[in-house]
């Protein structure tokens, strides 16, 4: 009797497990991440300038939408950077621009460029950019993922073609891309 039940009742336990913890297995049901957000911080000698930068994953690409406030007029570099580190004051620690493709510099329209290669914020005479564009080729997480890296907006236009980094010049403010709530702000 016993060398007939014991087998049953093994074969029997982890099935049971198995039921039991099935509602409490939260990875199906995380919501999808739709939405990033990155908070601009100021390097050291550049405390007027500050400003967010939204992403929405869309179908065809992810929407960038930004607002910097406290430029000279003109036109500012502005990437994604490797690092999503702040742990320095002039943001050299933030590294190179995001290029997880192997590709050289360029503009955000060109075939070939670094990932994070978004060109240009455009400052009006009052110091205030804005900038609204479609990339097609970042994603917000996976492969090509801009969660966790950093952004960088530069004291100098990016020429779009000068290796590997636009000549931008020095780093007016960085800050990391981390995960946004997509509840509305109020
Ligand atoms: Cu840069
Ligand atoms: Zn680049």
């Amino acid at each position: 009797m016993r060398s007939t039940l014991l087998p049953a009742l093994l074969l029997f336990a982890p099935a049971c497990a198995v039921v039991v913890n099935e509602p409490h297995d939260h990875a199906n049901t995380a919501p999808a991440i739709t939405h990033a957000v990155c908070v601009l911080r100021p390097t050291q000698g550049n405390e007027t300038v500050s400003g967010s930068v939204s992403f929405t994953q869309l179908a065809g690409g992810v929407l960038i939408e930004a607002t910097v406030t406290g430029l000279k007029p003109g036109l500012h570099g502005f990437h994604v950077h490797e690092w999503g580190d702040l742990d320095c004051k002039d943001g050299l620690c933030t590294g190179g621009h995001f290029n997880p493709t192997g590709e050289a510099h360029g503009a955000p329209t060109d075939a070939i460029r670094h990932l994070g290669d978004f060109g240009n914020l455009e400052a009006d005479a009052s110091g205030k950019a804005q900038y609204r564009r479609v990339d097609s080729r970042i994603s917000l997480i996976g492969e090509h993922g801009i969660v966790g890296r950093g952004i960088v907006v530069h004291a100098g236009p990016d020429d779009l073609h000068t290796q590997p980094t636009g000549n931008a010049g020095a780093r007016l403010a960085t800050g990391v891309i981390g995960i946004g709530n997509p509840a509305p702000k109020p």
